[in-house]
């Protein structure tokens, strides 16, 4: 067995782990939600300038799009402007995608929405080649928000936006959220919250496996601890064990033994500096087109173009 012990942060999000993360981002110290509610509110005008230059009409292409509360900031300013647009929500959760689009029909009937149930790269290449084929084609602006790019390593973040930009035409863009580098207090209790909510998030890993593997953790044998690295900008969460103890896993036929004090590494959320992101530009081929802060400087949607 390795160690430290590792479970991925994908499997989060079960139906307990997204109201869990709803909650988690209206708890005060959770402060990524708010920075960037407020940066979209404030720019959606020069967002909507730089979406539509040349007069182009454009596809909003949102990657895993959630409940899509931000967004709506964007869709509904646009629509108030008459914008020439499409919202193109990709994500693999089918129920996710269904409630989104009902919401979104529900509120803007005559907004054009295209849900892709799909794989992000499937889905990107795919409205690549429909829009190719337009007599004329329009901008693919891709939006990846709520510093969902924090939960990949380095490497992997390269890979991504490597992937994401093979699948665009020069001029496509990407709006990504980056939570900035920062008092490194202010971080570390964004993910220590006072109600226990990162608590219960990061416990419900357990209880995800218990239900869907026949697993037998106690919860309560188990606690929360996270750290913050203001050296590599990394928050790193841990579920440690607080006694001797040994789960079984009926699905994988697997006994695990656990120490006193022993962790399993569940979730990193990287913080960024403006050389981080411009490295990421660079190493991705893409240029820098748009940036965009909250007041305090706390967190950045910036626009990559193709
Ligand atoms: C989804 N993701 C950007 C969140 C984050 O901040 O890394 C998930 C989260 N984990 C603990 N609190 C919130």
């Amino acid at each position: 067995m390795k160690t430290p012990k590792r479970l991925s942060s994908r499997f989060f999000y079960d139906a307990e782990g997204s109201r869990l993360f709803q909650e988690i981002m209206h708890s005060p110290e959770y402060y990524l939600t708010r920075s960037e509610y407020e940066i979209l509110d404030t720019n959606k005008d020069d967002l909507l300038q730089l979406f539509t230059a040349g007069n182009r009409p454009f596809e909003l292409v949102e990657l895993g799009a959630g409940d899509g509360l931000k967004t709506k900031i964007l869709l509904s300013y646009f629509q108030e402007k008459k914008a020439d647009f499409t919202y193109a929500p990709i994500d693999i959760s089918q129920s996710a995608l269904d409630g989104l689009t009902a919401d979104i029909r529900r509120q803007w009937p005559d907004l054009r929405v295209d849900p892709q149930h799909d794989d992000y790269f499937n889905a990107l290449g795919r409205l690549s080649a429909d829009s190719d084929a337009q007599a004329s084609p329009p901008r693919l602006v891709v939006l990846f928000l709520g510093s969902n790019i924090g939960n990949f390593s380095r490497q992997e973040a390269n890979d991504f936006y490597s992937q994401i930009n093979s699948r665009l035409r020069p001029g496509d863009l990407v709006l990504t959220g980056f939570d900035l580098q920062k008092h490194p207090a202010v971080i570390h209790a964004a993910y220590n919250d006072r109600q226990g909510l990162t608590k219960a998030f990061n416990l419900n890993l357990l209880r995800r496996i218990n239900r869907e593997l026949d697993a037998n953790f106690d919860l309560s044998a188990f606690d929360h601890y996270e750290v913050y690295n203001p050296e590599n900008g990394e928050a790193r969460s841990y579920l440690v064990s607080q006694k001797d103890q040994t789960i079984t896993i009926g699905a994988l036929d697997m006994v695990v033994p656990f120490r006193y004090g022993e962790i399993i590494h569940t979730e990193i959320s990287r913080k960024f500096t403006r050389t981080d992101i411009e490295q990421l530009a660079r190493a991705t081929n893409f240029s820098i087109t748009g940036w965009f802060t909250d007041c305090k400087g706390y967190f950045a949607d910036v626009l990559f173009e193709k």
